[in-house]
């Protein structure tokens, strides 16, 4: 942390002056995905997701909110990325709907492809760099009626698509990531079944993971063949484990959690196997893993994408495992998430120790819900403003401890569907107002604009 004579006002948005994120070549950006803006799921031969076949499951999606409309940036995009543009940001980081791109049948859909050519184009027609990432969750329905994720053959499909994906986008991208959050994609839709497809097996999570991540090895060589200009990699999800009871059975819970999110997603990628305290957590859930699985993994990427939002506190339950157990008296978002930035600085350093093989990181997301309303014509989201401030400091710690960090991505740019919580959790720096689909840049944006043209005049 900076001291606090250094410190930013609590209006201003600002990484510590002396840090390499204040240089020029250092990324800025802001973040979206497919289904959580685009809607028009019916539209231009897109096919159905698992999304849209989860959310019209009652109960399943807070006040039964789908991704139909979201904030209807399919028709929206001319603007919004004159929007992006205004922020001053360097990239954008997006993803491609699948089924938008591609039919059953495994050929181009022309009119889902064009829509991505015309976004592409636009954004380096403003001088963005383009983040592109192949898989955030809408995976087509039918892959998911032959099995899904737990199918050994949809990584083989998910090779086809990257394949067909940066076949036709080739040159267009700045920096592919095959998946976002497998974590997520595995645990949430098969393990407990909070996401899309809604399975609930912890051998099904296993198994979903290790599908998941041979389709990113098999992709890696496919867009490097393709699109040799463009950099590749993945992005993962981590969380920070703590435990507010100093005993070797809550240290071990806090580890196992860590262990659970974090090494389960790298220790496969950047060492080439599963860590074995998964197994030791999870009993008899090893994945069916063949000759030369691993290989493929762990092959190399160019970069390492990190979304972190929050710290847990664990326990030991007693036998095997941990329980979550909330800490009293600290800040919150409006997910309920423990404000903790250091977790961040730490994870980053710690992985700088464990894995020899950490390429260079992007913070591809980082950010906070707030229940923010529009008075005057503006939103004051101060405790955002304060968040991502200090989120900086703990990336410019990280940097300093010799952590290699080239970017940062605030998620999001604006408000949007945020999966089982449907719309009511505000993650943009711009208000949306579903209504009328007006964007309106909160505080948070526009301090994010006064750094950003600051440091581009300076
Ligand atoms: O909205 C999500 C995003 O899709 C993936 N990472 C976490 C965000 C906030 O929950």
């Amino acid at each position: 942390m900076p001291p606090t004579s250094a410190r930013p006002p609590l209006s201003s948005l600002a990484p510590p002056s002396a840090s390499p994120m204040a240089r020029p070549d250092f990324t800025w950006g802001v973040a979206t995905a497919s289904y959580q803006i685009e809607g028009a799921i019916a539209e231009d031969g897109r096919l159905p997701s698992i999304w849209d076949t989860f959310s019209a499951v009652p109960g399943k999606v807070l006040n039964g909110d789908t991704g139909e409309v979201a904030c209807d940036h399919y028709h929206r995009w001319e603007s919004d990325v004159d929007l992006i543009a205004s922020l001053g940001v360097d990239a954008y980081r997006l993803s491609i709907a699948w089924p938008r791109v591609m039919n059953e049948q495994g050929k181009p859909n022309r009119a889902g492809l064009d829509f991505y050519k015309r976004l592409l184009d636009r954004l380096e027609s403003k001088g963005l760099q383009r983040f592109v990432t192949l898989y955030h969750w809408d995976l087509p329905q039918h892959l998911e009626d032959r099995g899904g994720w737990l199918n050994r053959d949809t990584a083989y499909r998910f090779a086809e698509y990257a394949d067909l994906m940066s076949r036709e986008l080739t040159g267009q991208v700045s920096a592919w990531a095959t998946l976002n959050e497998p974590w997520c994609s595995a645990f949430l839709g098969y393990g407990n079944g909070h996401h899309a497809p809604g399975l609930v097996d912890g051998r099904y999570a296993t198994q979903a993971m290790h599908h998941l991540l041979l389709g990113h090895g098999l992709a890696l060589p496919i867009l490097q063949a393709n699109d040799p200009g463009a950099k590749r990699g993945i992005v993962a999800n981590i969380g920070r484990g703590g435990t507010d009871r100093d005993t070797p059975e809550d240290r071990d819970a806090a580890h196992l959690f860590e262990t659970q999110h974090n090494a389960w997603v790298l220790g496969p990628l950047l060492k080439g196997e599963y860590p074995k305290d998964l197994f030791r957590l999870w009993p008899g859930t090893e994945p069916l893993v063949l000759p030369g699985d691993m290989g493929i993994i762990s092959r190399p990427i160019d970069y390492l994408g990190i979304n972190y939002y929050f710290r847990s506190n664990l326990r030991s339950d007693g036998a095997h495992g941990f329980v979550d157990v909330p800490l009293d008296g600290v800040e919150r978002t409006q997910m309920g998430w423990e404000v903790y930035p250091q977790g961040l600085q730490d994870l980053l350093i710690g992985f700088k120790a464990e894995y020899a093989r950490l390429p260079p990181i992007y913070i591809t997301e980082n950010g906070m819900a707030s229940d923010d309303q529009v008075a005057n014509g503006t939103v004051d989201d101060t405790q955002r403003i304060a968040f991502l401030n200090r989120h900086f400091a703990a990336v410019a710690g990280a940097i300093e401890a010799g952590v290699d960090v080239r970017g940062y991505f605030v998620w999001s740019l604006m408000d949007n569907y945020e999966w089982s919580f449907g719309y009511e959790r505000r993650f943009g720096i711009v208000h949306v107002d579903y209504a009328t689909q007006q964007r309106t840049p909160k505080n948070s944006a526009k301090a994010l604009q006064a750094f950003l043209n600051a440091r581009k005049a300076g």
